[in-house]
């Protein structure tokens, strides 16, 4: 690890790059939008004060499921794609993710991205990347190489870093400088260990921890300019985390995109600060929902090949027969909205802007939601 300030920020996106994918975006007639989603979202009702309240759903079931309800990906945590990863060979967890890659072929589903399971192991007890530990810190990147692996093996070259515990309870247990520069390493690390893979940094401000050391999309691409590539580290944007920050998700989403640095998409919702909630898509506020859709619209989001994930889950009281229901309302949502993005009337609400009227564009983008008078 080098010594604290030894890093220059590198700056690869340079000016003309950026504005040429603002010239791209501009032409982009219309987006087509390829929905996918993860294992774990058909969880099965459990939460810290009670147990599951449906029956787990086979693996091969969740994926048949997937071409029934409009869903052409499906996204992977490592040990979603090779299960108790930790007791495997390295050989033996390629063979299986072969295996499985035939599966997906079999079934004409993309694998969108995999991502390590950094939370759950003994020795991620005190962080991941960032433990005060060096044999658990080694841990974290050993098993991130492992993630890699299973990327290639299974097609897609990207892998999401969700830093679960990388952030503090306790203040003075960790040195904030040490931690950037530890991740930092760690990203180092990975970009080194293939020189195709992407990295996609999915922020959260705090759960599990309770302050995580980036809590937002500016964070992120703060981070990916320090390391040896910046240009394979970007991120990903999952609406109920921008929520939990503060902060607009649509904002989040043109930030992330005005770097060309947007390479997947947690949507789903979100009720104010309090617990990770994973709502379907638009289900607590419709138009911050439409905002998202209206922001991916703008900046041609899924055109280099991006999906849209649904990161949501069914509710406790959801029923055994509906298993299914909360990731196709979310699309539906989706495209009603998307609909609604299209047929906005972008005329009117020009000249009301141009008019600096923004109390009658308020009440006009409310009727459009409505359904118009
Ligand atoms: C956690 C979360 C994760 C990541 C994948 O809040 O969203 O499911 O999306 O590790
Ligand atoms: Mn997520």
């Amino acid at each position: 690890m080098p010594p604290i300030g030894d890093r220059q920020p590198i700056f690869l996106a340079t000016r003309s790059e950026i504005s040429t994918f603002t010239a791209d975006i501009i032409m982009a007639k219309s987006n087509i939008y390829r929905f996918c989603t993860g294992p774990w979202n058909w969880s099965a009702g459990q939460d810290p004060y009670g147990p599951p309240t449906r029956t787990e759903i086979s693996f091969d079931r969740k994926l048949t499921e997937l071409k029934k309800i409009g869903f052409e990906a499906m996204m992977f945590h490592d040990d979603d794609a090779v299960p108790e990863i930790d007791a495997k060979s390295g050989a033996q967890v390629l063979k299986e993710a072969k295996e499985l890659k035939k599966r997906l072929d079999g079934e004409g589903i993309t694998a969108e991205m995999v991502a390590p399971r950094l939370w759950f192991h003994p020795n991620t007890v005190d962080g991941a990347f960032t433990s005060n530990d060096p044999k658990s810190r080694q841990y974290a990147i050993d098993r991130s190489r492992r993630t890699i692996d299973i990327a290639n093996a299974l097609g897609t070259d990207l892998m999401v870093l969700w830093l679960a515990r990388e952030g503090t309870y306790i203040r003075e247990s960790k040195n904030g400088r040490r931690c950037v520069d530890l991740l930092v390493a760690a990203l180092d690390a990975m970009l080194a260990h293939d020189k195709k893979i992407r990295l996609a940094i999915e922020p959260k401000p705090n759960e599990p921890m309770d302050v995580a050391y980036l809590p937002t999309i500016g964070h992120a691409l703060a981070v990916a300019q320090l390391t040896r590539d910046s240009k394979r580290v970007g991120c990903l944007i999952e609406s109920a985390h921008a929520i939990l920050a503060g902060l607009d998700p649509a904002d989040e989403i043109d930030f992330a995109m005005a770097f060309g640095k947007l390479w997947s998409l947690h949507l789903n919702d979100q009720n104010g600060l309090k617990f990770d909630q994973d709502k379907p898509f638009g289900s607590n506020n419709l138009r911050v929902a439409f905002n998202q859709v209206r922001a991916l619209e703008r900046n041609g989001y899924g055109q280099k090949g991006e999906y849209v994930c649904f990161d949501v889950h069914p509710f406790r009281t959801t029923q055994q027969e509906h298993w299914s229901a909360h990731l196709s309302n979310s699309r539906d949502t989706f495209l009603r909205l998307l609909e609604k993005a299209r047929s906005y009337p972008e005329k009117q609400a020009e000249q009301l802007i141009a008019d600096r009227n923004y109390q009658d564009l308020d009440q006009l983008v409310i009727e459009h939601l409505l359904g118009g008078k």
